[in-house]
């Protein structure tokens, strides 16, 4: 079929050739391709589509550029790396970038996690987390330790493991038989009649982290190598863990020798405020599952970051065999290590984390003022994330979300769409008066779409 071909620098074409062979992912392709949204460049937090409008980056491109788009001293790191040395093998040979850079996240990190292995997604990152954790237990004589803890609403991304812990429905309507047998799951802690509205950590569900025991006792210990958590649902709009859950969680993982894995995809690097989630809600997992933000999203990168003991269990057997049969060819990439140098140089040298703290309120306040609007049921926030749930449109699941997504996007802004859910997670560098007009836009677009 020869579909049309239309001037690219306007965005009315209806269906264009151009458009053809890139099958987009997470996207309804179908619509997109008749309602294409094309973004032409980006500088700070805004975007600029190809027609010429600025656009603020609400989630900071998926929630991976904190540091806004373009940032000098990253496109100097990117530029200089790659003129010195943009590949190296990654097995049997290292460059010093990379184990500068994993010294230098392990120095971030809570504890004694003190050991960084290198991947290229979250979804990656997932998966070498949870081959560790069985590999470690085999080590130690553990070996029916085989079957992973995952929750409700959870996303750790998309690859085999990542799905069979994840949580979300839809993601794993197709593919029952690729789920991994073994994986079960918590409950998730979102109650909206006991929590709607809450800025900040629910006072309501704790005790949920008790099902924990419940799992326990109908897998018995000795068969669970890992839970794996997000501290903070990330995907499924903002769900902010309930005061003292992750804590409960940790407890119950130490009694009966379970690793305790948090997915920190989207909370590492400063989105809450600290390093690592881990920090904010004082726990300290046995790993912790990371990617995005630590390369602020320009050279794809995502890793594990083990606890010591983890390591040295592993490292045994005759001094020239491999020690964990797992890697990428672009684990430890030094284009990512550079930029991962650059990013961390920003974030400490700005003292982003800090501002992220002082941007807190100022985010809770403005969202939380959305309160009343029509068809607003519930608000959340934390640090710098905040998704509000909107009452869907009679029959029509998501759609009332849709439109308040493209009204944004037509108005001067990209937010994040899951459903009827509308998550926020805007750039470190953004300033209070760009958090309240991001907020003031969004009404505008749901009273518009009402
Ligand atoms: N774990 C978590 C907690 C994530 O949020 C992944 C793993 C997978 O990462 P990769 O790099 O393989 O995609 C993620 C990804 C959103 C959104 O808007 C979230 C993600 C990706 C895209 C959009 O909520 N999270």
């Amino acid at each position: 079929m020869i579909a049309k071909v239309a001037d690219a620098s306007t965005q009315e074409t209806s269906a264009n050739a151009e458009f053809d062979a890139y099958w987009m992912p997470f996207t309804p392709n179908r619509y997109f391709k008749s309602h294409p949204k094309l973004i032409a460049s980006a500088r700070g937090a805004y975007y600029t589509t190809l027609d010429g409008r600025r656009l603020f980056d609400a989630l900071s491109g998926m929630w991976c550029c904190p540091l806004g788009h373009a940032h000098p001293r990253i496109t100097e790191a990117l530029t200089h790396q790659a003129e010195t040395l943009d590949y190296s093998p990654a097995f049997q040979i290292g460059s010093p970038i990379t184990f500068s850079f994993a010294n230098r996240i392990a120095q971030l990190a809570p504890a004694d996690l003190s050991r960084v292995f290198f991947a290229n997604s979250g979804s990656e990152a997932v998966d070498s987390a949870i081959k560790i954790a069985i590999a470690y237990h085999r080590a130690r004589g553990d070996a029916t330790r085989t079957r992973l803890i995952g929750r409700e609403r959870a996303y750790h991304g998309v690859g085999l493991a990542g799905l069979s812990l994840g949580g979300i429905g839809p993601n794993r309507k197709a593919f029952p038989s690729l789920t991994i047998v073994g994986a079960d799951h918590l409950p998730h802690t979102y109650e909206r009649s006991q929590m709607a509205f809450t800025k900040g950590e629910p006072d309501w569900g704790t005790h949920l982290a008790d099902e924990l025991e419940r799992l326990v006792t109908l897998h018995d210990a000795s068969n669970i190598a890992a839970v794996v958590i997000e501290p903070m649902q990330g995907s499924t709009g903002v769900i902010v863990p309930p005061v003292g859950y992750l804590k409960r969680l940790r407890e119950i993982c130490t009694k009966h020798g379970i690793l305790l894995i948090f997915d920190e995809v989207i909370t590492g690097f400063g989105r809450l405020g600290t390093a690592f989630a881990a920090q904010r809600f004082d726990v300290v997992p046995d790993m912790i599952a990371f990617a995005k933000a630590v390369t602020n999203g320009i050279v794809p990168l995502g890793g594990v970051i083990v606890r010591d003991g983890i390591y040295e269990a592993l490292m045994t057997g005759p001094e020239r065999s491999i020690e964990l049969m797992h890697g990428y060819t672009y684990s430890g990439h030094p284009m990512a290590a550079a930029v991962g140098h650059a990013t961390l140089d920003v974030m400490e040298g700005e003292g982003l984390f800090e501002q992220v703290r002082e941007l807190e309120p100022v985010l809770a306040d403005a969202v939380h003022s959305l309160r009343g609007e029509p068809g607003v049921v519930d608000i959340r926030n934390i640090g710098l994330a905040a998704a509000i749930d909107l009452d869907p449109i009679a029959g029509q699941p998501g759609l009332r979300g849709f439109k308040v997504f493209e009204h944004a996007f037509d108005n001067g802004q990209v937010l994040r769409l899951t459903g009827d859910t509308i998550a926020m997670g805007p750039p470190f560098i953004s300033k209070p008066f760009e958090i309240e007009k991001m907020i003031e836009d969004l009404r505008a677009a749901i009273r518009a779409t009402h």
